[in-house]
């Protein structure tokens, strides 16, 4: 399987909020190389560089306004005379009555996020048009008609909705592949989110629309980031009616009840018939992840590949979560080699 990889991910790190104090972001730098020492190491397949792609192919899951406040945050950011890294700190909740775009870089800032988990620094942009890349260029490939492809990104970006970035995430890989999967030609696509999270920003993206399928497995949101999505209840709207399906499962889940979502997750993606399927592949699901709290073990990646494999559609994988940095290139690469067989 061919590895798509760029190493301008590294441009990219920041630190966030935890336990009330500030630390070193846990999506960092070293996540994406353990992932691709193990790519090597297993011998997998070619790793390959990214081509580039304008903005406008990022347009169609994001909306212009808000790729334009990605690209120039930082400096505007630096020209109010602060060199710390770009944080939110205000967002416009239920009952706060505005809806207006404001003017400077605070007030954006809390505008176009969820949360305050996506620090903004001086290579952020850089690497996160990298990261959008590698997603494009792993659909590209199917496209010329490869089986399968992995589009090694970070930052991750399932999170990131139309309009807001967030949980470590900016521009959605995932949906901005599917998008331009559709541009070319495929008339359906599904994307399945396997990360322990909601993919609440693929979801946001696509939730009217009957072209592309969105499933997710995750932790159920009531105990769960990201808490404010991710219910069964939201099964899409209007010509997206019943195109957003949610599959919750509760804190402790291990590779039982996991499957069972996932062969369920399978029927509703062969009833779609797509043309292409996007996982976006998170391993979060570990036992062993930090900030998580599903049990799957090792060879239940193995597995997961498998039954992916078994839903016989044109598979992009495009990296999320993971956060237990000493066993996400193995989780991650078995998933990959499971599919292969
Ligand atoms: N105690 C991804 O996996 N912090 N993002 C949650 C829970 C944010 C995860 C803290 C987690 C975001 C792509
Ligand atoms: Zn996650």
């Amino acid at each position: 399987m061919l590895t798509l990889y760029s190493s301008d991910h590294r441009l990219h790190h920041g630190v966030e909020l935890k336990d009330g104090a500030i630390s070193d972001s846990f999506e960092k730098p070293q996540r994406a190389e353990t992932v691709l020492a193990r790519v090597e190491s297993t011998g997998l397949g070619d790793v390959v560089l990214p081509k580039s792609y304008d903005r406008t192919s990022y347009i169609g899951a994001h909306s212009e306004r808000y790729i334009d406040f990605l690209a120039s945050a930082w400096d505007e950011w630096t020209a109010t005379g602060r060199s710390c890294q770009a944080l939110p700190l205000v967002w416009p909740v239920r009952g706060l009555p505005s809806a207006e775009l404001p003017q400077t870089i605070d007030g954006k800032l809390g505008f176009f996020s969820m949360d305050a988990g996506s620090p903004i620094n001086v290579g952020t942009w850089t690497a996160v048009c990298s990261s959008a890349n590698t997603a494009l260029t792993g659909m590209d490939a199917l496209g010329e008609s490869a089986r399968a492809a992995f589009a090694l990104c970070r930052p991750p970006g399932h999170h990131a909705g139309r309009e807001y970035m967030g949980g470590y995430c900016y521009l959605n890989n995932a949906a901005i592949a599917a998008q331009h999967g559709l541009n070319r030609g495929a008339r359906r696509v599904a994307i399945l989110d396997i990360d322990f999270h909601h993919g609440n920003g693929t979801q946001d993206i696509f939730y009217d629309r009957s072209d592309v399928l969105f499933v997710s497995i995750h932790g159920e949101p009531g105990v769960s980031y990201p808490y404010f999505a991710g219910y069964a209840t939201e099964r899409g709207a209007g010509a997206g009616e019943g195109f957003n399906l949610n599959l919750p499962l509760p804190k402790g889940t291990a590779m039982n009840e996991y499957e069972a979502a996932l062969h369920h997750a399978g029927s509703a993606i062969m009833r779609h018939a797509p043309d292409a399927l996007v996982i976006s592949l998170g391993v979060d699901t570990f036992e062993h992840d930090p900030i998580s709290h599903f049990r799957l073990r090792t060879p239940d990646y193995l597995r997961i590949g498998e039954i992916i494999a078994g839903f016989d559609v044109p598979t992009l994988f495009v990296m999320e979560g993971g956060y237990m940095v000493d066993e996400i290139g193995i989780n991650a690469v078995n998933v990959l080699l499971g599919f292969e067989g």
